[in-house]
């Protein structure tokens, strides 16, 4: 038992001092090898997180610089029974944008009996909107905006009037430009449409009043 036990301790004794300075060298190796990965994974880490802050920043910066478009909304629309004849509207252009000035280079109503157009005009002149202003645009198509002659006029009225919900739409167009500090946009075209109807008076009936005009770009 002692002697047979004995023999392989001797040997590994010979050995020991070989194994434990490969043990040691492995574990050099080990550690070297587990601190390069360590730093390298650290370095991978620094660097995602650094991407993923300038990513963040940048979402940040594009989600409070994009420009946001003007909300039209339409107030009141009507046909009076007069005659001359005249079709008139307020529509509020707000520019929802804290520090995005507009330029509204230029701008033309026309107004569409399903889908025909019957009158058009060009509006207000070239405008600058400061952030966070509405600009309230007032004005009448009459004369010469108008595309149809007398007769035709009286018939349209009379369509006008008679069924309620007769298919009227008002139509803004806008050539527009943002400005942020100095810099200034290309220049935009912006469509709004404002869906209307009419009472039996000739007046914008009340489901519409203060409705928001849908609005896209081309
Ligand atoms: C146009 O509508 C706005 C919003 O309701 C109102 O404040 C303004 O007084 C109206 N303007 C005119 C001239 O009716
Ligand atoms: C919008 O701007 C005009 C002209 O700069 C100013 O007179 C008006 O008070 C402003 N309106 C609002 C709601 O800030
Ligand atoms: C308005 O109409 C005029 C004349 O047809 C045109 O020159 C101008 O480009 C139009 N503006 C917009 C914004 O559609
Ligand atoms: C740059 C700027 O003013 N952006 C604003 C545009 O409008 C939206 C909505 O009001 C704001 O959230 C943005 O910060």
């Amino acid at each position: 038992m002692h002697s047979s036990g004995q023999l392989p301790v001797q040997s590994n004794r010979d050995s020991r001092p070989i194994k434990r300075h490969q043990t040691a060298r492995k574990i050099v190796h080990r550690v070297r090898d587990s601190l390069t990965t360590r730093v390298s994974k650290l370095v991978c880490a620094i660097f995602l997180a650094f991407l993923l802050v300038v990513g963040l920043i940048t979402f940040v910066l594009w989600l409070s610089l994009r420009p946001h478009r003007p909300r039209f909304h339409i107030h009141e629309f009507s046909v009076p029974e007069a005659t001359n004849a005249r079709v008139s509207f307020n529509v509020t252009i707000r520019n929802p944008n804290l520090s995005i000035g507009i330029y509204y280079d230029s701008m033309n109503g026309t107004v569409y009996y399903k889908d025909q157009k019957f009158a058009w005009k060009q509006l207000l002149f070239p405008f600058y909107q400061k952030p966070k202003n509405t600009t309230v645009v007032v004005d009448e198509l009459s004369g010469s905006a108008l595309t149809v002659n007398d007769q035709r006029w009286t018939e349209l009225k009379k369509e006008f009037r008679a069924a309620g919900m007769v298919p009227l739409r008002l139509e803004i167009t806008s050539n527009i430009r943002f400005k942020i500090s100095t810099w200034q946009s290309k220049r935009h075209q912006a469509h709004a449409n404002c869906d209307v109807s009419l009472g039996t008076d000739g007046v914008l009936l009340p489901t519409y009043i203060g409705k928001r005009c849908p609005v896209y770009f081309t």
